[in-house]
């Protein structure tokens, strides 16, 4: 789907576990300037309903699992993270929706810019408004 696509980090797996290392811009297409974490959400909450004007992010589910749906003018995705060595790279002027959130699970996310309230869209009309002159 345009703006998004899933990329599959290092799992280093010895005996004594699992690690999986992330570096900015090398990793991950952008420059990590924010990290934030949603957590202890309960059946049955959805999150998101909203598109970003200029932010790219990485979402990785630490536990348990999330689903993510992806939308914008043309096309519509759901995704199921549920391995924390993936992660779904979601840019601009992608609508989301996160839902089926299962117990324990931890949501992370790596952002391209500190929070700005400026830079979100989150009335799906208006959202549609902007979002079709990007994708004709
Ligand atoms: C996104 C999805 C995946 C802050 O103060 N700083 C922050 O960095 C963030 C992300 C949020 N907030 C405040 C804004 C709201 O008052 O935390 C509150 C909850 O945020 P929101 O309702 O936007 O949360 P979600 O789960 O709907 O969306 C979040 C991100 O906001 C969003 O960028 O793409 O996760």
């Amino acid at each position: 789907m345009y703006n998004c696509s899933l990329i599959k980090f290092k799992d280093i797996a010895d005996k004594y576990g699992h690690l999986t290392p992330i570096e900015s811009k090398i990793d991950i297409p952008f420059e990590i300037k924010r990290i934030y974490y949603i957590k202890g959400v309960e059946q049955g909450v959805k999150r998101g309903f909203h598109s970003h004007r200029k932010l790219h992010q990485v979402l990785i589910c630490l536990n348990s699992s999330v689903k993510i749906r992806t939308k914008n003018p043309n096309e519509e995705a759901v995704t199921e993270l549920n391995d924390p060595s993936v992660g779904l790279y979601i840019g601009p002027y992608v609508w989301r929706e996160m839902f089926d959130f299962t117990e324990g699970s931890v949501l992370l996310v790596l952002a391209s810019e500190y929070y700005s309230e400026d830079d979100y869209i989150r009335n799906y009309d208006f959202y549609l408004e902007e979002a079709v002159k990007r994708y004709k």
